[in-house]
């Protein structure tokens, strides 16, 4: 019997962009994950955003941290030797805070930053090698549930886990639980949890914090079309795209979007596909989760921690939150 032959289409069709974009834009209404967001353009980008007076979220983070960090480490080491591992560290800008109050505590500290991307752990660790040479850095280039995992293998001490920089928003309220539940695991009773979460505030403020004057955050949401275009031959034109912040008040999320600005047929050629856009139809690229005091508490509860300590700036718009794995 002869074999029959099929079109193949290349291997690209079987990676997780091709993948993640070939399901997000045949959904009603079509999707795309965050993720696709952090090419080396978007963390740029990011780390913009990140500068921006509208975004307040990491100023704010950082003050907080500057201000309580050497009780706060106190507080998760309870008199024992403290290590710290951080869940998407990216270039650890806001650690040095908290590194530099574990060796005033206790002369020294292993940290081990967890990031996919091995260039921003590099740049970490060359940073706070220099700044900071008691700190031994041992960087894990992993997702967070791996990275956690390799970390498991005991040594002596108490760990800290840092998850900062309100980065628990991007997940819906039940995928928020599986990654702390999934921290959770990796920990014995009594290692801590170091959680940034975002405040409920002002519609104002937070829709400016998402669509700024100066239009970063625009850049930022429609690069994810621009790495479409070089990584699937697509021929998206971002100008025809509008960025969209609104507030979704059912969910306490900011939610991004892209507006198609008319009818519109777009190529994919590395998938050999095309897609249609209506005019004024959406691509739904982002949640940002914000929290309530009673909110971020049940989810740590629900995940196996009991809070210790909470630490909140003068306008309780950010919430730093200290639990320890019960
Ligand atoms: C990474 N994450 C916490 C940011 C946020 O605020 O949700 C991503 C971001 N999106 C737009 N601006 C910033």
């Amino acid at each position: 019997m002869s074999a029959i032959s099929l079109p193949k289409l290349p291997a690209i069709a079987s990676s997780p962009v091709a993948v993640e974009v070939l399901n997000g834009l045949t959904e009603r209404p079509k999707t795309l994950s965050p993720w696709l967001f952090y090419d080396q353009k978007g963390s740029q980008l990011f780390e913009e955003i990140t500068e921006l007076p509208e975004y307040y979220v990491t100023r704010t983070e950082r003050q907080i941290l500057a201000e309580h960090a050497e009780e706060i480490v106190t507080a998760a080491a309870g008199g024992r030797d403290l290590s710290m591992i951080e869940l998407g560290a990216g270039t650890a800008t806001k650690t040095g805070l908290l590194l530099n109050a574990a060796v005033g505590l206790q002369g020294s500290v292993i940290y081990y930053p967890i990031d996919v991307s091995e260039s921003a752990l590099e740049e970490a660790r060359t940073r706070l090698e220099a700044e900071l040479p008691e700190v031994i850095v041992e960087p894990i280039v992993a997702d967070y549930t791996e990275g956690m995992r390799q970390n498991s293998a005991s040594h002596p001490g108490r760990k800290l886990v840092l998850y900062i920089g309100s980065s628990i928003g991007n997940f819906s309220p039940a995928d928020a639980l599986e990654v702390l539940r999934g921290v959770r695991a990796q920990l014995l009773p009594g290692d801590c949890l170091l959680l940034g979460t975002d405040m409920v505030k002002d519609v104002d403020t937070l829709l400016a914090a998402y669509d700024d004057a100066a239009g970063v955050t625009a850049r930022f949401n429609k690069n994810i079309l621009v790495r479409i275009n070089r990584e699937l031959d697509a021929n998206f034109n971002p100008k025809l795209f509008r960025h969209r912040a609104r507030w979704n008040e059912e969910h306490k999320r900011i939610e991004m979007h892209l507006e198609s600005l008319l009818a519109q047929k777009i190529a994919l050629r590395a998938l050999d596909t095309q897609v249609r856009f209506a005019l004024g139809e959406t691509i739904h690229t982002e949640n940002s989760y914000k929290f309530t005091h009673e909110r971020a508490t049940a989810l740590l509860t629900r995940a196996g921690f009991k809070l210790r300590q909470q630490w909140t700036d003068a306008n309780h718009w950010f919430t730093v939150y200290l639990a320890a794995a019960c």
